[in-house]
């Protein structure tokens, strides 16, 4: 079976309580929407499970990327002076507004890692593709962070712009494929701020799925492909 997940950010608890009422086995694939990053109490711990699955395959969000930026510069003994020479002002004033957007979190758990598995979730967060395309049947899923910025029906995944496809919410009242067994699966976007509700929202072929796992009204939810059927956390 295919599944797919989003903004898990560091919640780290309801994403081990998803795997188990999946039920997820080696034969199956789970792809995570990015976002694992920021808010939530254990974002690297997170990291650090999902990089040794070779069953789950994450793609990055705003936030992973925004935590890559940064933590590279982090992989040394950390102090203020470190910090200083690290950082020119202006990159400290960025950092700062990402701490505050977040990145509080993903900082703590980070600087208490030893230097060589900073090392390794900097190496993971760069390796993190922008976008997927699975294979269902007779259906083709394309799964980004955010959606597809700039559209255009005829302009290849690979030609979008970083920041198209994770910081561009999608419309969910417009139909971006003619195709009707082409569809669009986005995090991004909590589905509260959507419908009202923390469930996953289909409309024109387009699935949202962050059901606003960090937040305290909010889920985590799970779709599978293969069915349609979802699951909550
Ligand atoms: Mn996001």
């Amino acid at each position: 079976m295919y599944y797919v997940m989003s903004d898990l950010h560091g919640e780290y608890q309801k994403y081990l309580r998803m795997l188990e009422l999946l039920q997820l086995s080696e034969e199956d694939s789970l792809f995570i929407l990015g976002d694992m990053v920021d808010r939530g109490k254990q974002p690297v711990t997170l990291i650090q499970d999902i990089m040794t699955r070779k069953n789950i395959f994450p793609i990055m969000g705003n936030h992973d990327c925004l935590a890559w930026c940064f933590l590279q510069n982090l992989c040394m003994d950390i102090t203020s002076e470190s910090i200083m020479a690290a950082f020119s002002n202006e990159d400290a004033q960025e950092m700062l507004l990402w701490i505050d957007d977040g990145g509080a979190t993903t900082f703590a758990e980070f600087q208490k890692i030893s230097i060589p598995e900073r090392k390794e979730i900097v190496a993971f967060l760069e390796s993190l593709p922008l976008y997927e395309i699975v294979h269902v049947k007779d259906k083709k899923f394309i799964l980004v962070h955010a959606g597809l910025g700039n559209f255009r029906p005829d302009k290849p995944l690979s030609e979008y712009l970083p920041e198209e496809l994770l910081l561009t919410r999608g419309d969910p009242d417009r139909r971006f494929f003619e195709d009707e067994n082409m569809y669009i699966i986005t995090g991004h976007t909590p589905t509260p701020l959507i419908s009202g509700k923390p469930e996953i929202y289909h409309s024109m072929n387009n699935i949202y799925i962050d059901c606003g796992a960090c937040f305290e009204t909010g889920r985590l939810a799970c779709l599978c492909l293969d069915t349609m059927q979802e699951f909550y956390v």
